[in-house]
């Protein structure tokens, strides 16, 4: 399934064909990445039966409301840009989702042809490339070239805020993806979704990359306490070590996650992102 508006589907069928497709009554809904069984009922139309299991599913949570971002997914990329204004609490967000479903995650530094908004940015993304996570520069404008090794073999989302340019990235590595955009518009009799669901397109010679809608809020709210601490992979050597088992990190006494923050070894950022997000999420104790 390569894309969702709505209660249509569109659908790239084993031989290649696309099929315009609606779900079998009232079942669970199918995100882009779903593999899923389909009845063919007229000429390029179906009728989607059943969602295939599913190994990874990316998605963000407000308190009631599930919003899938793509499934069967190896790895995530964050796209980030130092323009418009980088959100480094999204981007926090958006690996924790990603830790909690084993996804592989990694950031781009995009815009790099913005000279001095690029360094702001790349300050910004400092305590994450210390918390292990790589870091892709590139300027989507100029050659995305840089991105491609990480891309070969994997199916990755690009996700990130509005306008770090991620259809642009899209776009520059996947020759037809623009035809293929004004083309579903048409397909689906409406140009007003093309844009606000995610695409899947195939990469040669192996894998696909996602281009997502951007998000303003990357809400967690399907996640306990303790799957947001999981989302911050660098506290897990000190797994244990603090002095109380139910130690928040904030001012207890033989806390080893502070003493490491003194030593240098994590970044006080992290922790300072660690804490604001479980504060908005009053995540309960799972
Ligand atoms: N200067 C510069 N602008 C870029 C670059 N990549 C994308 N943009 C611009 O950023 C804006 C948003 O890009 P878009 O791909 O739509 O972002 P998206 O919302 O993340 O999909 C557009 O005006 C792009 O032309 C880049 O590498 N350098
Ligand atoms: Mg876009
Ligand atoms: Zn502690």
């Amino acid at each position: 399934m390569v894309a969702a508006y709505g209660r249509h589907y569109l659908v790239e069928a084993e031989d290649g064909e696309y099929l315009r497709c609606v779900p079998r009554g009232k079942q669970s809904l199918a995100a882009c990445g779903d593999r899923v069984q389909v009845t063919r009922t007229a000429p390029g139309e179906g009728v989607i039966e059943e969602i295939g299991p599913r190994t990874a599913v990316f998605l963000r949570a407000a308190p009631h409301r599930r919003k899938l971002i793509a499934a069967n997914l190896t790895q995530i990329a964050i796209v980030c840009a130092g323009e418009p204004s980088l959100a480094d609490d999204l981007v926090a967000r958006a690996l924790v989702a990603a830790e909690d479903q084993g996804l592989r995650a990694f950031l781009v530094l995009n815009k790099t042809d913005l000279v001095e908004a690029a360094t702001v940015a790349r300050a910004r993304l400092a305590p994450f490339a210390q918390a292990g996570y790589p870091v892709v520069e590139l300027s989507a404008r100029r050659d995305p070239a840089p991105l491609r090794r990480h891309l070969s073999g994997a199916v990755t989302a690009l996700v990130g805020q509005s306008g770090m340019g991620k259809s642009t990235i899209v776009n520059a590595l996947v020759p037809q993806a623009r035809a293929a955009t004004r083309e579903i518009s048409r397909f689906l009799d409406s140009g007003r979704h093309a844009t606000t669901a995610a695409r899947l397109y195939r990469l040669e010679p192996a894998g696909a990359i996602v281009d997502s809608p951007g998000v303003r809020e990357f809400g967690l709210a399907h996640l306990g306490r303790a799957a947001i601490e999981r989302g911050f992979p660098e506290l897990r050597p000190l797994g244990g070590e603090c002095r109380f088992t139910d130690c928040r990190h904030r001012a207890e006494p033989g806390c080893a996650v502070r003493a490491a923050v003194d030593r240098g070894r994590i970044h006080p950022r992290r922790i300072e992102l660690l804490h604001r997000i479980l504060d908005a999420e009053s995540a309960p104790r799972r």
